[in-house]
């Protein structure tokens, strides 16, 4: 299939990397918007636009119906939905198929099935993927829950089959705590996800988060770009991200990619996709996979010098790969700093006018951000302003760059969390790599106590 024409179901600085893809490989972008955006840089970029509603998303840029017919409208072939919104909905991607549209992601089976966790572990442990000890499947009983608790032993996770983003999560540090924990999550994850199917996993106390990026084309070849290490998040939210890992070793990182890219052949996947992964004490165990782009590719790109969109939209196409695994190669160091406009210390979201906007530039330094001076962040959406991403030769010149270009960029007008990243860079134990999933929370509050 030849792909002339693609619309971005996306907002802010994802549609615009992803138009930018589309751009260098000949092909018009049309732009949606809703009457939040009209002056958003994603619209002014684009080739032709489409506004699809008011500014809530539900009406927008998660109405399917709007979006399909703003596709046929103007003759789009394909579909890129970036990432959130209807990035890893199933009957999107299904209804974009059925208008004769190319979905610029995965199929709609697999979607699907890893946004179900249980059946995505299931599909996982069945194709040899190591798992964090846990129930095989849902957990039918209060008393099903206690005969694996005290088969894995204490401390354990009760997690929604639904969940992700850490909703619906409690942990049972003994036998006395495991009822409260089974009653909460399972509340949890009715009230937020309408299912309040729960499973359990051994509570792993001080892992890192660590994350395999994978691309399938539709002739059965699968390589792995290596691992992002994303263990710096507060509340489940994502602050830096590395590529490569501070504490992986080139052998590990091949070790856990001919395994992966095995079993995501004989699973038939196709497109972009990224496994999340627990480690700790040497040990890797998936936990989720993400069927989408995400925010964090950059990291990836930089240090593999590959233009992830444009291989998305190539195997959309239905092109072969057209390389091995063995032409992938892993150069440097890079790191990604996500600018938020949030207040530094309370994180409370603060929308508004942008006076000025200067971003850095320079060797190594790269800014994916849809800002421009004059530019008011609406109040609606995600509150991503600007991903400031370096790459170096080392991680120690990747923290020297970042440092440098952190003193750079200005976002006035709004605040934002520059200095916070700027704190974060410049701490001993984030310079030394010696961190876990738990090290940022403390960070902020250490921060926030020190004045
Ligand atoms: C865990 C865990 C410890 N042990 N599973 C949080 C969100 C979801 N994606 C998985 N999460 C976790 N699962 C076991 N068996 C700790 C977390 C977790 C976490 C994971 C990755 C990054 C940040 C985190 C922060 C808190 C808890």
């Amino acid at each position: 299939m030849h792909i002339r024409k693609v619309l971005i179901a996306n907002r802010g600085e994802i549609a615009l990397r992803v138009h930018r893809a589309c751009q260098e490989m000949g092909i018009q972008t049309v732009a949606v918007h809703s009457t939040a955006d009209n002056t958003a840089m994603h619209v002014r970029l684009a080739d032709e636009s489409v506004c699809i509603g008011p500014p809530p998303a539900r009406d927008s840029y998660l109405n399917m119906a709007a979006i399909i017919s703003a596709a046929a409208i103007t003759g789009a072939d394909a579909i890129h939905p970036g990432y959130g919104f209807l990035s890893e909905n199933a009957s999107f991607a299904e209804m974009v198929e059925a208008h004769g549209l190319a979905f610029i992601g995965p199929r709609p089976e697999h979607i699907r099935m890893m946004g179900d966790k249980i059946a995505a572990k299931d599909a996982m442990r069945r194709l040899g993927v190591p798992l964090v000890p846990g129930s095989m499947g849902a957990l039918e009983s209060l008393d099903e829950a206690r005969a694996v608790a005290d088969e894995i032993k204490y401390p354990v996770l009760i997690k929604a089959a639904a969940g992700g983003g850490g909703r619906g999560m409690k942990v049972a540090r003994s036998a006395e705590e495991l009822e409260e924990a089974w009653r909460v999550a399972r509340t949890e994850a009715k009230a937020a996800f309408g299912d309040d199917s729960v499973y359990m996993e051994k509570y792993l106390d001080r892992p890192r988060h660590i994350e395999l990026q994978v691309l399938a084309d539709t002739h059965g070849n699968v390589v792995h770009f290596g691992e992002r290490d994303c263990s710096l998040q507060r509340r489940h939210q994502k602050l830096v991200e590395e590529a490569g890992s501070p504490v992986l070793s080139a052998e590990e990182r091949d070790k856990l990619g001919a395994n992966v890219t095995r079993a995501l052949k004989e699973l038939g996947y196709r497109n972009a996709g990224t496994l999340e992964f627990l480690w700790q004490d040497g040990q890797f165990a998936f936990i989720e996979m993400n069927t989408r782009l995400q925010v964090e590719h950059p990291v990836t790109e930089m240090v593999c010098g590959v233009d992830l969109v444009k291989e998305q939209v190539r195997i959309a196409a239905g092109e072969p790969l057209g390389y091995g695994q063995d032409e992938i190669r892993f150069n440097g160091h890079a790191i990604e700093c996500r600018i938020t406009a949030e207040d530094p210390e309370t994180f409370a979201p603060s929308p508004g006018r942008v006076n000025m906007y200067h971003a850095p530039g320079g060797l190594g330094v790269r800014v994916d951000s849809a800002l421009y001076s004059g530019y008011v962040v609406p109040p609606h959406y995600d509150s991503l302003v600007a991903k400031l991403v370096v790459h170096g030769g080392t991680r120690a010149e990747a923290i020297a760059r970042l440092r440098r270009a952190l003193a750079e960029m200005v976002v006035s007008g709004i605040r934002t969390t520059l200095p916070l990243h700027q704190q974060i860079v410049a701490d001993p134990e984030f310079q030394a790599g010696d961190y876990t999933i738990h090290w940022l929370e403390r960070f902020v509050a250490r921060m926030r106590a020190d004045g």
